[in-house]
């Protein structure tokens, strides 16, 4: 039979210290040395063990309360043989010591005041008639309301049709627990989620085990819940001696009724079986674990140990996720977290912009004194480099770039190019048209055809944003450096209009008149370097797009027919792309299927 049991605190270095953390609940079942609460002083934070083995009955101290040797902390039901309470009783020094002489005095308290308790009620006659509350499991004196049920938790609608497997079990009986607080947790293939439970209560039975297959209607545990006065949910607690209820927590009672706990416990059951039926289920709540913020906003759940460990890694443990119990995080957690940070590209920081959140980081540049060399000038940054380049080194970093080089034959192109601009030319105010436009037609026709070019990768990196619009970026060298303006519909917009517009913006751009608007919003960008010269390049992909096109100079080439060589206007085109979103055979196909519309324009207009 159980006792309830002091447990105070040992000797804690001399002065007071504060309670950092409590890190048990009211009916967890604990061993000897399991720890208790951590306290700290300004030496260092320790964990209080309990002295010996039992459920905790009352927790008697809170965060941040200020105890020291000898102060109450808890009650402690503990077994009543066995050599832990032995121990225990047999020495009044120990941290249980009180405890173990007072029994008698408490089954007196007790019964004196399951006497008041009915006499307020005027129910019953006193204890001679009060019967032990039917399965009753906390052990703690007056203090339970008057009538329990038992109620079976079953796993809700989960929009599963077939069986999940239970991955883990949060709950073990004895555990106190509140209403939502995760029971198990299942996997489907979509997610993984926790089952809540329905109602506060007492777990006095769990019925699935970790690797379980369970669907809608599977028994998850037996939780006993504290019955409402007056309510039809008194039904559920058979023992007609039940009004007069608190007397049922004595001890003397217990220890005489273990036959009456019994055959009420059953009628109990049977009586909440009807009830579970009853109970309004909510949903399970899809958890994904990864995503799970830290249970500390201010204090990580580990034992001083662990967090010695972390401390002397450097590890945050706000940024841990603990594996234990209610997410205690372990030691191991703590290793496998050093493990991965080890494993992650390094380190660090030679900027604020590399330790950005997901930052990459690496050695800091060398410092080289050049004056010691030969005469330098120190020439500032412009302001579009100074923003530029922070960009372009986490687009660097944080892409993996695959570049796809190719070519077009855009001889017709040409000649039709230049037959336009001497019609151009005749007239007031025409325009002159550049390769360039054509190739922006080129480009959203393809993204139209190959929509993955057409797409950024979400935050989470777990699914792409589509876009339905085709607005397109063009890198724009300018005296004060590089800038992306974007023009926007270019799969709508004619070869004239996109000509317009690009002299429009690049003389904006070149005058620095753009505005931030006008470099928004693009879905693919090009850098034509063309007119300048070059074979090939490997531009970065301007994140959040997941492709750029490089353009480099057209070149005269003898291209074999079968028969001979013809020469043929060879536009060289340079496509850098994602590889996280663009797989490389579809950036291959999109770079062929671009070839074929410049070396035949006609398919833009099919
Ligand atoms: N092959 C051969 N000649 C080309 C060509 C190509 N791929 N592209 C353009 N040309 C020719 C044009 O036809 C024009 O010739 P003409 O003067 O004889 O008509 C000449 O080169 C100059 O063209 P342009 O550069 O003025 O016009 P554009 O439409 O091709 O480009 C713009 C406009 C704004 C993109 C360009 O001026 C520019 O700034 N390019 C630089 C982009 C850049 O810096 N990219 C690097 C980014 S990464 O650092």
């Amino acid at each position: 039979m159980a006792d309830l049991k002091e447990v105070k605190a040992p000797d804690v270095g001399g002065d007071e210290v504060e309670v950092i953390e409590i890190l048990v609940s009211k009916g967890d079942s604990l061993e000897a040395e399991d720890s208790l609460i951590t306290v700290e002083s300004d030496k260092a934070s320790m964990d209080i063990p309990a002295p010996f083995a039992g459920v905790v009955a009352e927790l008697k101290v809170k965060v941040g309360d200020k105890i020291k040797e000898g102060d109450l902390l808890a009650m402690f039901e503990a077994a009543a043989s066995g050599s832990d309470t032995a121990e225990a009783e047999s020495d009044p020094q120990s941290h249980s010591g009180e405890a173990a002489d007072s029994d008698a005095d408490k089954a007196d308290k007790d019964a004196d005041k399951a006497d008041s308790d009915a006499d307020k009620k005027g129910e019953g006659s006193g204890t001679a008639d009060a019967k032990p509350d039917p399965d009753h499991g906390s052990g703690e004196s007056g203090t339970e309301p008057a009538s329990t049920k038992v109620i079976e938790v079953t796993v809700p609608d989960i929009g599963e049709d077939g069986e999940v497997d239970v991955i883990e079990v949060l709950v073990k009986e004895g555990d106190e627990i509140n209403a939502e607080d995760g029971l198990i947790t299942l996997e489907t293939d979509k997610a993984t989620m926790d089952v809540p439970s329905p109602e506060a209560g007492v777990v006095k039975s769990v019925e699935v085990k970790v690797g379980d297959k369970v669907k809608q209607g599977s028994l998850v545990i037996k939780l006993e819940t504290s019955a409402k006065s007056g309510s039809d949910t008194a039904e559920a607690v058979s023992d007609p001696q039940s009004h007069s209820g608190k007397a049922a927590d004595s001890d003397a009672e217990k220890a005489a009724n273990s036959d009456a706990e019994k055959a009420a416990d059953s009628d109990a059951k049977k009586a909440a079986d009807s009830d579970s039926e009853k109970t309004d289920r909510k949903p399970p709540v899809p958890d994904h674990p990864l995503d799970k913020k830290s249970k500390a906003e201010g204090l990580a759940y580990a034992s001083p140990a662990v967090r010695r460990l972390a401390n002397e890694f450097g590890v945050d443990l706000n940024k841990v996720k603990g594996s234990g119990r209610k997410e205690r995080i372990l030691k191991e957690d703590v290793q496998e977290f050093v493990k991965y940070e080890l494993s992650r590209p390094k380190a660090n920081a030679s900027s604020g912009v590399a330790q950005g959140e997901g930052g990459l980081q690496v050695i800091a540049p060398p410092k080289v004194d050049f004056s010691k060399f030969g005469e330098i000038e120190e020439v500032p940054l412009t302001r579009i480099q100074k923003i530029s380049g922070p960009n372009l080194h986490r687009n660097w970093v944080t892409i993996p770039h695959v570049t796809q080089f190719d070519e077009a034959d855009i001889t017709e192109l040409e000649a039709f190019r230049k037959q336009e601009n001497e019609l151009q030319a005749k007239k007031k105010d025409g325009v002159k048209i550049t390769p360039l436009v054509f190739i922006m037609k080129a480009v959203a026709k393809a993204m139209r055809e190959y929509p993955v070019f057409n797409s950024s990768l979400a935050p989470d990196g777990e699914h792409l944003i589509m876009k339905k619009y085709v607005h397109i970026g063009i890198a724009v060298d300018t005296p004060n450096g590089l800038v992306v303006p974007v023009i926007r519909d270019v799969d709508k917009k004619g070869i004239y209009e996109l000509s317009d517009e690009l002299l429009e913006i690049s003389a904006k751009a070149r005058d620095g008149k753009l505005k931030a608007q006008d470099m928004q919003g693009g879905c693919f960008s090009i850098s034509s370097l063309g007119g300048i010269g070059g074979t090939a390049f490997t531009p970065i992909v301007n994140a959040p797009d997941v492709a750029i096109l490089g353009v480099s100079k057209s070149e005269m080439k003898p291209k074999w027919n079968g028969k001979d060589f013809d020469p043929r206007l060879m536009l060289p085109l340079s496509l850098s792309y994602d590889h996280r979103v663009i797989d490389g055979a579809v950036a291959a196909r999109f770079s062929v299927y671009l070839s074929a519309v410049l070396s035949d324009i006609r398919k833009l207009v099919l």
